[in-house]
């Protein structure tokens, strides 16, 4: 057993990777249950889907389930995301299916990425690639370097489309909307800010609201409600399943556009 040859075997495998990524259908920021769920339709499909997660871990704020409390609550309607996925889940009355939070996050990790979605972990997108009216692309770095703010120039990727799948953040859209002067497909031009709970009203927001918010960039789950103004929803998940579902249908057609 040589050091090298592992050394080896992890730079040429990572490369190979990242060459994959470099000319991607989509670059799908953020890897919480939105972004997982569209990214594993699409690659299961053929695309070339390239995922990235500025943490450690991917799997977004499903880890903690409610307060800590190791489960979420998902509604009956997204019981096929589930299936499609195959997370185990049980009734929790007539409405509701209860999940184990671990499983969960776990389980859609594994399967998005055994449907082909290329994901990278401790890779921040600081900004976008724009050219001629649209988002051509990521702007990519180590969050290492992001943490601890160090000077180090980023790397790109293009992309025919880009997503902001980073939850109550909708890290890419501010950023974008805050350093260009571009009105996005929003009432007001710029995001609108989240609203608090109300769940219901919440919940058939996300997936109305699931849309390419400005030409070449998309928007589903938790983004799209400091995007677009929606409610806020707590610890039940159907909204973010059926989200990256419905995300997964517009994608396929702008990538055929
Ligand atoms: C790379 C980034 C960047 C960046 C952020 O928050 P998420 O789980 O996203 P969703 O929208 O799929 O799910 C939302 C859900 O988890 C939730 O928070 C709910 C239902 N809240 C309701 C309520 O009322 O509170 O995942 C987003 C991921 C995270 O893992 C971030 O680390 C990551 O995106 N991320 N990755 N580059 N610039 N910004």
């Amino acid at each position: 057993m040589r050091e090298i040859d592992i050394t080896k075997g992890i730079v040429e495998s990572h490369v190979k990777s990242l060459d994959k990524a470099l000319q991607s259908d989509v670059v799908i920021v953020g890897a919480g249950p939105s972004g997982l769920v569209a990214g594993g339709y699409l690659a299961e499909k053929g695309y070339n889907i390239t995922m990235l997660e500025k943490r450690l871990s991917p799997g977004g704020g499903i880890w903690g389930g409610g307060m800590g409390y190791k489960f979420v609550i998902i509604q009956e309607e997204a019981r096929q995301v589930l299936e499609d996925f195959d997370i185990p889940f049980s009734r929790y009355g007539d409405k509701y299916l209860s999940v184990d939070a671990i499983t969960f996050a776990s389980g859609l990790i594994y399967k998005a990425s055994s449907m082909g979605v290329n994901i990278f972990n401790i890779t921040v997108c600081e900004d976008l690639l724009v050219r001629e009216g649209r988002v051509a692309g990521v702007v990519i770095n180590n969050s290492l370097a992001e943490i601890n703010h160090l000077p180090v120039d980023p790397l790109t990727l293009e992309a025919k489309a880009v997503v902001d799948a980073t939850g109550h953040d909708h890290d890419v859209v501010r950023t974008f909307s805050s350093k260009n002067d571009v009105r996005l497909n929003t009432p007001t031009g710029k995001p609108v800010g989240e609203r608090s709970m109300f769940a219901s009203t919440a919940e058939d927001a996300v997936v109305e609201n699931t849309s390419e918010v400005y030409p070449g960039l998309f928007v589903c789950g938790m983004s799209t409600a400091a995007v677009y103004g929606g409610y806020r929803m707590g610890p039940i998940f159907g909204g973010m399943l059926l989200s990256g579902k419905k995300l997964a249908g517009l994608l396929e057609e702008a990538c055929s556009r």
